[in-house]
């Protein structure tokens, strides 16, 4: 178990890891029992979204991908047809929650300390200071790190996974579990792609088809407006799915990638 960076505790199920266990536990088994109350909790949040209908979507990247700027320019494409809501995940300040709330959409932000990673009880909790009545899309900015966030379930549907031009074309062969677990790759910052040499597209792509992973991949620019139109289509079809699958009563869990926490247990 990563004691050291804090990976698997956070402020949300801190509580969980140190009520006494049974005789007998080990970091092991502890850590197994922390992991489905995480499942548990995270499928009561998909609960919370079904019931409202509400399609709610997991935003990944390294530090600095444009997550961020993604949402703001999303935010204002959309604010004639949807109502969005935002959870954002930080380590530390209430920057990025101030930047959505200027676009006149709520957002509250979970502040981590040191967890890496945002986690269903986390969630949750700020579920409970959110009104989410009405809300067509919830997006959950996860904390920006390319590895222990495709492993937590947070009760999302989906997946999206920013790689920015100015990474590097090869961070899906780099990074597999965070891009196997990607419902859709956003390649951002394109209006770099002049000034920058060496990052091809084709190649980011094709790093993720050989992690057998068949999720459209969508080249834009936040910044610049390029590309946007083939995000936000995206965006209302996956809306209309979750809409047909509510009216059904099925709901959709995305790829979790539990080999994400045995990376952190390998490398405590
Ligand atoms: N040139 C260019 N810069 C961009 C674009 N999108 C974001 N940026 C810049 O990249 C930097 C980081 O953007 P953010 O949106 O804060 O990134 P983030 O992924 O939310 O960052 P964290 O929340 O810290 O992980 C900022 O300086 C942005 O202005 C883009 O499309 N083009
Ligand atoms: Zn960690
Ligand atoms: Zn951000
Ligand atoms: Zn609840």
């Amino acid at each position: 178990m990563c004691d050291t960076c804090g990976c698997n505790l956070t402020p949300g199920n801190r509580h969980l890891a140190f009520k006494p266990v049974a005789k007998g536990a080990t970091a092991v088994s502890v850590l197994k029992g922390l992991l489905q109350k995480n499942d548990d909790q995270a499928g009561h949040n998909r609960e919370h979204f079904d019931r409202r209908g509400i399609l709610a979507i997991n935003l990944m990247s390294s530090p600095g991908s444009g997550k961020t700027a993604l949402l703001e320019a999303t935010l204002t494409a959309l604010k004639d047809e949807f109502t969005c809501a935002v959870i954002e995940g930080d380590l530390e300040t209430e920057n990025d929650a101030e930047r959505i709330r200027a676009k006149g959409v709520q957002a509250h932000q979970i502040v981590t300390g040191t967890a890496c990673h945002l986690d269903a009880h986390l969630v949750h909790d700020a579920l409970h200071h959110m009104n989410l009545d009405g809300v067509d899309i919830l997006f959950i900015e996860n904390v920006g790190n390319l590895v222990c966030p495709a492993s937590f379930d947070l009760g999302q549907h989906l997946n999206v996974t920013l790689l920015s031009t100015t990474e590097g074309d090869d961070k899906p062969a780099k990074y597999p579990v965070m891009f196997r677990a990607a419902d859709a790759m956003l390649i951002t910052k394109t209006d770099l792609l002049a000034v920058l040499d060496d990052f091809e597209p084709a190649k980011a792509e094709s790093h993720l088809r050989d992690l057998a992973n068949p999720a459209p991949v969508m080249r834009l620019s936040a910044r610049k407006d390029l590309g946007m139109d083939a995000w936000l289509a995206w965006l209302r079809n996956e809306l209309a799915a979750q809409r047909a699958r509510v009216a059904l009563g099925q709901s959709r869990r995305p790829a979790i990638q539990p080999d994400g926490q045995t990376y952190h247990a390998a490398t405590a």
